[in-house]
């Protein structure tokens, strides 16, 4: 029963203790709400008062509101505006980490410094700001004002649109698809889609490809960047994951969220030696930090600190009665955790000026003294502990390697003087490695937990083909043990010989939703490495969010369509309602850009189109298959390399 739920044995277990005890958490309430099923295709139309109006009848394109739009405009814009608001998600977080970067370099923000001066100066070198002869507080003061600019600009081009291939920059430039400033876009996808104004949907659908770019290549990227410039560019880190990470003898602290400004604080406070004795003076041995979401992403990423799981994870976190404090910030936070917590002792502490949450304890946090705040969060998970009822831990959870930024990509394939993706392109063209698949986005009660995300990842690197992975798709994978060299045993042969070679995992985990420009600019270095043709639509790879709920999850996928890639959405389709809509953002964004957005709920049929795409993209490069003799004479796969070895020892034993 709860395997149809999740295919995380913690979870499953937790699940257990919550029927028994008639505990109520998503697995649960989504069997008794029934989605709305005009809304969940697109069919409804709110943004007036003459309605609701509802598109519903046997004839679609027959059907109008009260103020005359058709389905199709309808489901347009209501696509749009969840695009708007995903792009907004994102690009408030990158705003908050310019401000954060800014106040830091001013001195105003003292726990905060300029940890990755090579970034900086890399940063400084996209915005064209001299790095020469200037102390390293001075050019941050300039990068985190041309990045705050980007967000107010009226006219003009987002500064990262320039990182774009030279190609790509010239096809959106000609479909006037190039975004002005972030908010700018934004605002006025609310325009566009209020009542009576954007009626056309095709035309709605080009801002909303104009505006994910706005998140894409302007908050997202800049959120990566300004965490990077503070906090450090991730190299491979090993960790664990699950539940199993909690302790029963030490203060279990949660951050859960997504911005890293506070958890970064938390994280250094957890080591002071006097913070460490107080938790001691209270009965318990120590802290133990975990996060949950993106928030665990990014402190596992730079610091190792191991995740408690993914977005699914958060209730069953507390329902182990383990949790002292869990901290959030903004996004994917369910609003029945404090609710939840009322059966145990577990407090839920909001800490953005932004967002609270009835029956939490807010502690509002303020970069200018983030160091206090960070500790007095402490405190009171470390007051809480005493407090503590029965725990029920789950002994599960698995290893993992995390921490792929793109520039560790580029020095594990080349070395500190000659960092390149010159081998992966190799490998590429050599057809060892067939593709490369971003299998990222959430979880989504509405199917089992993990296992889309599981059964593609595995399908994928059997057959060559790289994953890479950001959010709580890379957690899902984390939690089954495939983010570790031991998951080469799935790999096929030729993915597992460059995994080998290079000393990585055939499953690489860039870090939270935000660290999808990661791939971007993996797909740009790709390209412009050479030999895979000239743009991102050339190349042989696929972006999946195979359990999506989120706005943001819309935002991130059109981005990438509007940037050439072929992405797939697991689950229903929000435009469901009209077919018009569907050929737009699929046959007709092709015709567009390159790249198209399909939602296919059957796994398999997933993977086989992906499949059909990288082939496709292969063919016309003219890549072949793989044909080792080809590069060398003395080839043997891992496979046969392991027969042979087996052969040998069972010689040898048998002497
Ligand atoms: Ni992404 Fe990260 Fe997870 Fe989905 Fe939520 S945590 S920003 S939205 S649920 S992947």
């Amino acid at each position: 029963m709860t395997s149809r739920k999740s295919i995380d044995p913690a979870v499953q277990s937790m699940l257990e203790v919550a029927s028994a005890e008639g505990i109520s958490t998503a697995f649960s309430r989504v069997d008794s709400m029934k989605p709305c099923p005009i809304g969940r295709q697109g069919a409804c139309c709110s943004v007036c008062y003459m309605g609701p109006c509802r598109m519903v009848g046997k004839n679609p394109d027959e059907l109008r509101g009260i103020c005359g739009a058709r389905p199709a405009t309808i489901a347009a814009r209501n696509f749009a505006r969840a695009v708007a608001a995903g792009s907004a998600a994102h690009s408030d977080h990158g705003r908050d980490m310019a401000l954060t970067l800014l106040a830091a370099a001013k001195g105003e923000a003292p726990s905060y410094q300029v940890k990755d001066v090579k970034k900086l100066h890399a940063v400084a070198g996209y915005m064209g700001i001299k790095v020469e002869g200037r102390s390293k507080e001075e050019i941050a003061v300039d990068v985190a004002t041309k990045a705050l600019s980007n967000f107010g600009q009226q006219n003009g081009e987002l500064t990262y649109i320039a990182r774009a291939p030279k190609k790509r920059q010239e096809l959106w430039r000609k479909l006037g698809i190039v975004p002005r400033g972030v908010d700018r876009e934004i605002v006025e996808t609310l325009n566009r889609t209020s009542v009576g104004v954007d009626q056309d949907p095709e035309h709605i659908l080009m801002h909303a490809m104009r505006t994910s770019l706005t998140d894409g290549w302007g908050g997202a990227m800049l959120s990566t960047d300004m965490g990077d410039i503070l906090f450090g560019t991730p190299n491979p880190v090993r960790s664990k994951v699950n539940l199993g990470v909690l302790k029963e003898d030490e203060v279990n602290l949660v951050v859960h969220g997504h911005e890293p400004l506070l958890s970064e604080m938390i994280a250094a406070a957890a080591s002071d030696p006097e913070v460490i004795e107080c938790a001691k003076s209270k009965g318990a041995k120590g802290i133990n930090l975990t996060g949950i979401c993106c928030t665990a992403n990014e402190v596992l990423m730079r610091h190792g600190i191991p995740s408690a799981g993914n977005f699914l994870n958060q209730e069953m976190a507390i329902i182990t009665g383990a949790v002292d404090a869990m901290v959030v910030d903004v996004q994917c936070i369910m609003g029945a955790l404090t609710e939840l917590a009322n059966r145990y002792h577990t407090k839920i502490i909001t800490t953005s000026a932004k967002a609270k949450i009835p029956g939490a304890m807010h502690i509002q946090f303020d970069e200018h003294q983030a160091m206090s705040i960070a500790k007095l969060i402490i405190r009171t998970a470390i007051d809480n502990y005493p407090n503590r009822g029965k725990t029920q831990i789950p002994d599960e959870y698995k290893n993992l390697v995390a921490g792929f930024s793109h520039e560790y990509i580029s020095y594990m394939l080349g070395g500190v003087y000659r960092g390149s993706f010159r081998a992966l392109n190799d490998a590429i063209i050599e057809g060892r490695i067939k593709g490369a698949a971003g299998i990222v986005g959430c979880n989504n009660p509405r199917s089992t937990q993990d296992a889309g995300h599981d059964y593609l990842t595995r399908k994928f690197i059997e057959n060559d083909v790289l994953v890479v992975q950001t959010g709580c798709g890379a957690i899902a994978n984390a939690k089954q043990g495939l983010l570790t060299p031991e998951a080469l045993e799935y790999a096929g042969p030729g993915l597992r010989e460059i995994c080998e070679a290079v000393g990585i995992p055939p499953v690489l985990h860039l870090g939270s939703c935000v660290d999808n420009t990661r791939i971007l600019t993996i797909l740009t270095n790709v390209v412009n490495e050479g030999g895979l043709g000239e743009d991102i639509d050339d190349l042989p790879a696929v972006g999946i969010a195979p359990e999506w709920m989120s706005e943001k999850a819309l935002a991130i996928g059109t981005y990438f369509v509007a940037s050439g890639a072929y992405v797939l959405f697991g689950g229903d389709s929000p435009v469901d309602n009209s077919p018009e809509v569907t050929e737009l953002i699929s046959k007709g964004w092709e015709e567009k850009t390159g790249g198209k957005l399909e939602f296919v709920s059957d796994y398999e049929e997933i993977f086989r189109r992906s499949m059909d795409h990288i082939e496709k993209k292969r063919k016309a490069l003219k890549l072949g298959s793989w044909a080792p003799g080809k590069y060398s004479r003395t080839f043997v796969t891992a496979q046969e390399r392991a027969r042979r070895g087996a052969a040998a020892l069972e010689a040898e034993q048998s002497e």
